[in-house]
């Protein structure tokens, strides 16, 4: 069967049919870019479950698909949990990763070693066409760098210290964008929104 992945982030889409691969599952996911035109909705709401209904709604009434949203953010202790669902316009609206993540490094200067917690938040929505709605969440913890490192991932992967990762014989840890895309699916926040919403789809679709 054909699932809609409601998002303009092709990064996402990657990893989502990466893990849909890995589990050997039976379905094809398309993206916004494969039914344009298609309007994208405004994240609204001051919750990730709640925008990332708000894509999956939308994205189900445009297609008529079973439709799956994910809202994410990097949530940072030390700002209050922001940027949190902001993350994707922290530094303005038409603004590249980079920026964004600049800005997040300058906004936590001061702050020392022991209070850069930060923590990676995946919702993942599935909307069926006759309105049932599910929601699944996966966070990540660990802490921020004080510059970037890596370029795999996208997004905040070059500043994020995962906790959850063994340190290499130097006793280094790395950041998401150092690691491979299996390595960060396997403890990632979208891995774990996503690996908990597969039996839900599997169910839904009758697979
Ligand atoms: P869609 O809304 O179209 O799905 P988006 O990129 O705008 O795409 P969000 O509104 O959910 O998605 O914003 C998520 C932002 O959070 C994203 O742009 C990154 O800046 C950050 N982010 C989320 N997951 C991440 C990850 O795995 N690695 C690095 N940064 C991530
Ligand atoms: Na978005």
């Amino acid at each position: 069967p054909r699932v809609l992945l409601a998002t303009g982030n092709g990064k996402k889409l990657t990893e989502l049919r990466r893990i849909i691969d890995e589990y050997d599952m039976d379905v094809d996911v398309i993206c916004l870019k494969d039914i344009e035109p298609y309007p994208e909705p405004d994240e609204t709401e001051w919750t990730f479950a709640g925008n990332a209904l708000i894509k999956a709604r939308q994205g189900m009434i445009h297609s008529g698909l079973p439709s799956l949203a994910d809202d994410s953010g990097i949530c940072v202790d030390a700002l209050g949990h922001m940027p949190g669902v902001r993350s994707s316009r922290w530094n303005g609206p038409e603004e590249e990763d980079i920026a964004n993540l600049e800005l997040v490094l300058r906004q936590v200067e001061d702050v020392p070693r022991g209070r850069r917690q930060a923590q990676f938040v995946s919702v993942m929505a599935l909307v069926m066409p006759d309105g049932r709605e599910f929601t699944t969440r996966g966070v990540m913890t660990g802490h921020l760098t004080t510059r970037p490192k890596g370029s795999h991932g996208f997004g905040y992967d070059p500043i994020f210290v995962p906790d959850d990762q063994v340190p290499d014989a130097d006793g280094r840890l790395r950041t998401t964008a150092e690691m491979t895309a299996e390595e960060k699916d396997a403890i990632s926040h979208r891995g774990r929104s996503v690996r908990a919403m597969l039996p839900i789809l599997a169910r839904q679709l009758g697979l």
